[in-house]
């Protein structure tokens, strides 16, 4: 258990919000739901001002991250802001906690969550708080009854009806939080699986990426070997396996060497392709690279990193993305306007873009990411990500997505762009 707690990344955890106004008692419920001191507590209102976030196991669930968050009744410019960041962590959450403080009651603030909430079809619990005082909450439980609100009754302070709390939590969790699998419906037990992993400038220091980590082990879970390679060996690894590998799943900067010694009989693949089916749409974002076609000098196109690092060498989306998106107007000296936006915010209005280049997206939960295609979708922008442009550009996304049976609509109308 120690193990799982430690090594689970973020992004594969069931997420839990916890939000109500200031001094609801959000601080207090965090830590008595982790049983340790995560969160400052006092009766100075906006005391919590960023997110805490405390990764903990709960039984019947497994490995969930549970995030204390700023009222959401915080007044003047910061408190807004405040506000704006405790909403936007509902865009992660799998199941929220509205923390009401039962003497203070409901009001417009509380309404409005759980109005959120069900347009985001997020499980929501009402969590009826500092019921040590002793008042009466007969009302209280009437709304929620005549609401249909899911409640429970806590004292924070006391640490009583969290056990009734956790239950909730378990009753209200969505099987489906994380799509289990990244390519184990595809395996069939014994098949070779090549992962063609380049050690170029940036590959981190002394491991290899999430994805590599998380896919080696959903091969090992599907009984299949994987054999793990840099692009240099693939052409003597081919010749000396006597079994035709199922799969070759490849980066995206070596996708033209590996394309072309590969025979067009073995299934290629890529990280990009399998994360965009395992936290949000492969069909949804190869569309989406299609519209690069048609891109014109001077439209808007926004590219979005979920993280916040600092670009080194030929960084995928300031440089070679940019440069891939411009050639085609190369002749003319015109380009296309391209806005940066990192880490946790993403806008919530992209109608201005043309198309949205996300990232690979694996630091994000599926929640999250599904959520940001989804706000290209309803504002009518194609979304796509890093690693399908650059399979597109490279004339291979038909080749990347066809393991998975995908957008066969997509790859009648894929149109090579000269990178
Ligand atoms: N009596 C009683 N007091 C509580 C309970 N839960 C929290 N409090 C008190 O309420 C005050 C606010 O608690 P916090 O946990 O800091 O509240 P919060 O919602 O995190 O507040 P902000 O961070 O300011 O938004 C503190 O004085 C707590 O001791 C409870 O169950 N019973
Ligand atoms: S979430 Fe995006 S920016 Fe962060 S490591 Fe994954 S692909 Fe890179
Ligand atoms: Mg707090």
């Amino acid at each position: 258990m120690e193990d799982t707690m430690q090594n689970t990344p973020l992004s594969n955890r069931l997420h839990i919000g916890i939000f109500g106004r200031r001094n609801a008692g959000k601080s207090t419920l965090i830590n008595a739901i982790t049983g340790q001191e995560i969160a400052i507590v006092s009766e100075v209102p906006g005391t919590t001002t960023d997110p805490v976030y405390k990764a903990m196991e709960i039984h019947d669930i497994g490995p969930v991250v549970v995030i204390d968050t700023g009222g959401i009744d915080d007044e003047g410019t910061i408190g807004r802001q405040r506000v704006e960041k405790a909403y936007k962590i509902l865009n992660k959450t799998d199941v929220a906690l509205l923390v009401v403080d039962k003497d203070a009651g409901f009001t417009a603030h509380e309404e409005n969550f759980l109005k959120e909430t069900k347009k985001r079809q997020i499980p929501a619990i009402v969590v009826l708080n500092k019921f040590d005082t002793g008042r009466d909450i007969k009302a209280l439980e009437a709304l929620c009854t005549e609401k249909k609100y899911s409640y429970v009754k806590v004292s924070a302070l006391n640490k009583t009806g969290i056990v009734d709390l956790r239950g909730k939590i378990v009753e209200l969790s969505p099987d489906d939080f994380e799509r289990k699998m990244i390519l184990k419906d595809i395996l069939s037990p014994s098949d070779v699986v090549l992962i063609v992993a380049p050690l170029d400038i940036e590959a981190p220091k002394g491991r290899l990426k999430l994805p590599q980590v998380q896919t080696i082990r959903d091969i090992l879970d599907s009984d299949c070997t994987a054999i793990v390679l840099k692009e240099d060996e693939l052409e003597r690894m081919l010749a000396q396996l006597t079994v035709k590998p199922k799969l070759v799943i490849a980066e995206s900067q070596v996708f033209a060497k590996v394309n072309a010694v590969l025979p067009k009989d073995i299934l290629l693949t890529s990280f990009s392709a399998l994360y965009a089916r395992y936290k949000g749409d492969l069909d949804a974002l190869a569309e989406g690279a299609l519209h690069i076609a048609s891109l014109k000098a001077g439209d808007k196109v926004l590219i979005a990193e979920a993280c916040t690092h600092h670009p080194i060498g030929d960084d995928i989306g300031r440089v070679v993305i940019p440069n891939l998106l411009n050639a085609r107007f190369a002749d003319t000296g015109k380009k296309l306007k391209i806005d940066y936006c990192a880490g946790y915010d993403f806008p919530e209005n992209v109608s201005d873009y043309k198309l949205v280049i996300h990232c690979g997206g694996c630091m994000l939960n599926r929640r999250e990411m599904v959520y940001r295609i989804n706000t290209a979708k309803k504002a009518g922008v194609p979304i796509t990500n890093y690693g399908i442009v650059i399979a597109y550009a490279s004339g291979i996304l038909g080749r990347i997505i066809e393991p998975f049976g995908a957008a066969v609509s997509a790859l009648e109308r894929e149109i090579t762009v000269q990178v």
